[in-house]
């Protein structure tokens, strides 16, 4: 039986499927019985959760490393090119989910939603009306990272009449307005989706101009990983007003994020929720599995991302 290291927790119906056909170690397992780590010849894990380098490196058997999700900034692909190891991850079986939450998470931010629950909780309706918020439509929406989820989210939002342009490393040619100056694009706009990869080119792509472009009426959603925003920077235009909210799936140092976020009124915090419905997490594990099969029945991945 196949040895597979596994990182971070699956579904139980998936975990009887790995478990089944499949010896799973943890890297625990790795330090009580050192000569384990010879036999791994694949790694299953979760996009949330690092895959170390340095274990790599211990596992010469190693063929695949599959992720239940869609990010792989955790996972070390330049080793894994140089190693001739394939990376899989779990597109667009998520897609829905994370631009639901994205979308939801918009709505509820621009029309005060979790102010309004807590006000009506508190009986404070019996004394004033909630104050009037701001609406989504009319409002020009700029997508950062135009890939499959962005552009999930792009078609959602053409229903609620915003005006969209993107922002990527190309001009698609989409339907869309691309605009190759993040800072314009911050500028032009009323809220800014970030949905682009994570991962060192885009780390701090949200720095201080971009929010200060944003500007004092403008809102930020973050879908996508922390490390895309300079929380440092962040923070404080949402403390001093260079922006007026924002909309946050995703932090630095998830899940002990920084305790400022929790004195401010003007954001929604969530905790990555993205991808986390029955369905979609089904779906994705499912897929992960999949690819670990098809690599070992045929020597093809069914989503293989490119070496990095
Ligand atoms: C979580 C995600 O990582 O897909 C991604 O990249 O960020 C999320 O889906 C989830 O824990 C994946 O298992």
């Amino acid at each position: 039986m196949r040895v597979v290291l596994q990182i971070g927790g699956f579904a139980p119906e998936i975990q009887a499927q790995l478990d089944a056909e499949f010896r799973c170690v943890g890297l625990d397992d790795l330090e009580r019985e050192p000569g384990l780590a010879d036999d791994v010849s694949a790694i299953v894990t979760r996009s949330n959760h690092e895959v170390p380098e340095d274990v790599v490196r211990r596992l010469p058997a190693l063929e695949i490393i599959a992720t239940c999700g869609v990010g792989y900034d955790l996972i070390p692909r330049k080793l894994a090119a140089e190693r001739g190891i394939v990376v899989a991850n779990t597109p667009d079986v998520l897609n829905a989910a994370v631009a639901e939450l994205c979308i939801g998470s918009l709505l509820a931010l621009l029309r005060r939603l979790p102010q309004a629950d807590r006000f009506v909780r508190a009986g404070a309706w019996k004394h004033a009306n909630f104050p009037l918020a701001t609406s989504l439509a009319g409002k020009h929406v700029g997508i950062v990272g135009m890939g499959r989820i962005g552009k999930e989210i792009a078609r959602k939002l053409e229903m609620f009449g915003v005006a969209l342009a993107y922002h990527g490393r190309t001009d698609q040619q989409l339907g869309w307005r691309y605009e190759a100056d993040l800072v314009a694009l911050a500028r032009d706009c009323d809220i800014l989706v970030v949905v682009a990869p994570g991962g060192p080119e885009t780390k701090h792509l949200i720095d201080a101009r971009v929010l200060e472009a944003l500007g004092p009426h403008g809102y930020l959603v973050n879908m996508s990983r922390g490390s895309l925003v300079d929380e440092v920077a962040l923070l404080a235009a949402l403390e001093n007003g260079t922006i007026a909210g924002a909309a946050l799936d995703v932090f630095d140092n998830e899940p002990d994020i920084d305790p400022r976020f929790f004195a401010l009124d003007n954001v929604m915090l969530t905790p990555h929720l993205g991808s986390a419905t029955h369905e979609t997490r089904a779906a994705m594990a499912q897929l992960m599995l999949d690819n670990v099969r098809s690599w070992f029945r045929s020597g093809r991945a069914l989503t293989p991302v490119e070496p990095g």
